[in-house]
């Protein structure tokens, strides 16, 4: 399996593109809307998510609410493009015309923690505009498209859910309690701030309220949880085919991630081995013949899924562009300078679980498709079902 994006912030469109998926699952437009609208949820989001709704387009490999096997393409417009047309026009555009307007005005006061300086030293450009047209979060929408398909798959193989909820923002940290279940996800997309559990709901909310009024931005921590993985999932023989790396690399691919933890990641560090490890019982119910205590280890193994729910924690950065702006350097007078800064968000981190959610739901969906193969949904199910008969007959 295998995804690509294409596209700016303010550019005309989204482009995206999932190779790889087999025939046969259903799936519709109003599905990856659905998804879409989930994406734009939350407490402490931007003015432009209020007005921005993601019309998405399905423009291949889908026909008649089914996947046909070939590429899927999606397009999602901006809406804003009528004031961007010029400033991002794909053509050159006439330089008196673009001089006269004010969102041309060349960023050259880059944010610190933001893609804004590197890339300009990188690529070359005198301006942060084509840097944050790209690094912008806006592209997350592309994946959280494509990973409608992989969630409707994995689904419909064998009936896996991948579910999210917001762990902290800033110091506001929800109580532990149980871990939400699929069955939660609704209580939690309601929750303003995507957490479960009115407490940690109540917190958070203070938080980004104290944070707004002090003209700050605030990040926090997501947890992702996928239920219903059967055992075999990745591998421990090579380095890029363990699961928890390549989770690890997609998961930090997302606009914002500073870091991911497997299961009780850095706590395992603390615990002493006799209290870091999910012992093992025989369990005539399960798949496996066995089950486990605990799930410490978020239910990978070696790079491996163990039929454990699988739990990772992803760490977001507070948005760095900060309405109380940031000491920089203008890059063309060399001067100190404050950072450029727009309208942002205020914290970013209820929304980005659905993008995480999304990115977990396309790395499943590839393991899957190496473990059981196929090129239609009923021969991936087959496929899939006769492992799991011989893992319940040994
Ligand atoms: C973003 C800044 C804001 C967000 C945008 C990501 O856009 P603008 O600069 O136009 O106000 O609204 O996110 C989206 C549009 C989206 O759909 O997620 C940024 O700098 O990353």
């Amino acid at each position: 399996l295998r995804w690509m994006t294409a596209g700016e912030s303010h550019g005309p469109a989204l482009v995206a593109v999932l190779e790889g998926m087999v025939a046969g699952v259903e799936v519709t437009t109003a599905d990856l809307g659905r998804q879409l609208a989930r994406r734009r949820l939350g407490f402490g989001r931007s003015p432009r998510m209020g007005f921005e709704t993601d019309a998405v387009e399905v423009l291949g490999g889908v026909r008649h609410g089914r996947t046909q096997g070939g590429p899927i393409a999606v397009r999602i417009d901006n809406s804003e493009w009528p004031k961007w047309e010029k400033v991002m026009s794909a053509d050159p555009v006439d330089p008196a015309e673009l001089a006269e307007l004010g969102r041309n005005e060349p960023l050259t006061r880059p944010r610190p923690g933001h893609a804004d300086l590197p890339g300009m030293q990188k690529y070359d450009f005198p301006e942060a505009r084509p840097v944050l047209e790209r690094a912008s979060a806006r592209e997350t929408a592309s994946r959280t498209a494509l990973g409608t398909v992989a969630r409707a798959f994995l689904r419909q193989l064998l009936g896996i859910e991948v579910i999210s909820h917001v762990v902290s923002i800033g110091g506001a940290v929800a109580p532990e309690g149980p871990l939400p279940g699929p069955q939660d996800l609704d209580a939690i997309d309601e929750s303003p701030v995507r957490a479960f559990g009115q407490a940690g709901t109540d917190a958070m909310i203070a938080e980004v309220d104290a944070v707004k009024k002090a003209g700050d931005t605030v990040g926090g921590v997501i947890e992702v949880i996928a239920y219903g993985l059967p055992p075999g999932l990745g591998s421990h023989v090579h380095w890029d085919r363990r699961l928890d790396s390549r989770l690890a690399g997609a998961l930090m691919g997302v606009q914002a991630m500073k870091g991911v933890e497997v299961g009780d990641g850095f706590t395992t560090a603390t615990r002493w081995g006799s209290q870091a490890h999910d012992e093992i019982d025989r369990d005539p119910g399960s798949v496996t013949g066995v089950s486990r205590r605990s799930n410490r280890a978020g239910g990978l193994e070696g790079g491996i899924t163990n039929g454990e729910p699988l739990r990772v924690r992803v760490a977001m950065k507070p948005i760095s562009t900060v309405p109380r702006a940031l000491s920089t350097v203008d890059v063309v007078t060399g001067e100190p300078a404050v950072a450029i800064h727009q309208r942002s968000d205020v914290c970013a981190v209820p929304r980005a679980g659905v993008v995480l959610e999304s990115v977990v739901a396309l790395v499943l969906a590839e393991a899957a498709l190496e473990k059981f193969g196929g090129d239609s949904l009923d021969e991936t199910r087959r496929n899939a079902e006769g492992y799991l008969d011989a893992l319940r007959k040994r």
